[in-house]
């Protein structure tokens, strides 16, 4: 298989994550990056195979599947051991609707933060009002999953995509200056379990390398990387 796969890319990450939790070997080509221009110009394979030119997307034989959410449950089909959903169709349904909250209601906030702080180099530049509300949001985010954890090992039963996606949205919102706030005993419990884990600490270790970078005023160049 090969991954094509953006070293800052959150909906990649969580292909990553998966990938080593199921203990497959990948190719990992490396979109390249930099804070100026994000991820252009885009490599001739991203606009060849995704109709939108966005990164996740897995190469396996003849078969292209782009989009992180499909890419989960294509590896689930294909290597369901150890698996990333639960059983039962309650549960399964449960997990797919929190893996989206974190994709789609949860993370477009932290965005936010990223566009604000993240890709203008210039703290001035900022749009004040835009940081708070996306804050705000996000703080209601974290007293809901705090209380969604409250009595629980993970987000629904077992470790699946649903603590993977709501993972790496809050690891982006900390490192953008909106980490939860003590008193979250829950969340804290949980993230000290998510952080424990091998497939999830190389991942945080190695954004927060490429992040410096970057802030750095380098540009991630594209090539082959290691899972
Ligand atoms: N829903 C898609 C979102 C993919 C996506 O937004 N990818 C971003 C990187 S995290 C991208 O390729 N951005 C390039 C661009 O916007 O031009 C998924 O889950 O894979």
């Amino acid at each position: 298989m090969k991954l094509y796969s953006g070293p800052l890319s959150l909906f990649t990450a969580k292909v990553r994550i998966a990938l080593r939790e199921k203990g497959l070997d990948c190719d990992l080509w490396s979109v390249p990056f930099c804070r100026e221009t994000g991820y252009d110009p885009k490599p001739a394979d991203v606009v060849r195979l995704h109709p939108q030119a966005l990164v996740p997307i897995l190469v396996d034989g003849d078969l292209v599947v782009y989009d992180s959410t499909r890419i989960f449950e294509y590896l689930e089909e294909r290597n369901p051991t150890p698996p990333l959903y639960p059983n039962g169709l309650e549960e399964r349904v449960r997990c797919r609707e929190l893996e989206a909250y974190g994709d789609e209601i949860f993370f477009p906030n932290v965005w936010t933060l990223v566009e604000q702080v993240f890709y203008q180099t210039e703290a001035a530049a900022e749009d004040a009002a835009a940081v708070e509300t996306a804050q705000r949001a996000i703080h209601a985010d974290y007293e809901r999953f705090d209380a969604r954890l409250e009595g629980r090992e993970w987000f629904c039963a077992g470790f699946s995509v649903a603590d993977i996606s709501i993972f790496m949205g809050i690891n982006f919102a900390s490192n953008l200056g909106c980490p939860p706030p003590e008193g979250r005993l829950a969340l804290a419990a949980w993230l000290g379990r998510m952080n424990a884990r091998p497939s999830v600490a190389v991942e945080v270790e190695r954004m927060q390398a490429d992040v410096a970078r970057v802030f750095a005023g380098e540009r991630l160049e594209e090539g082959p990387r290691t899972l």
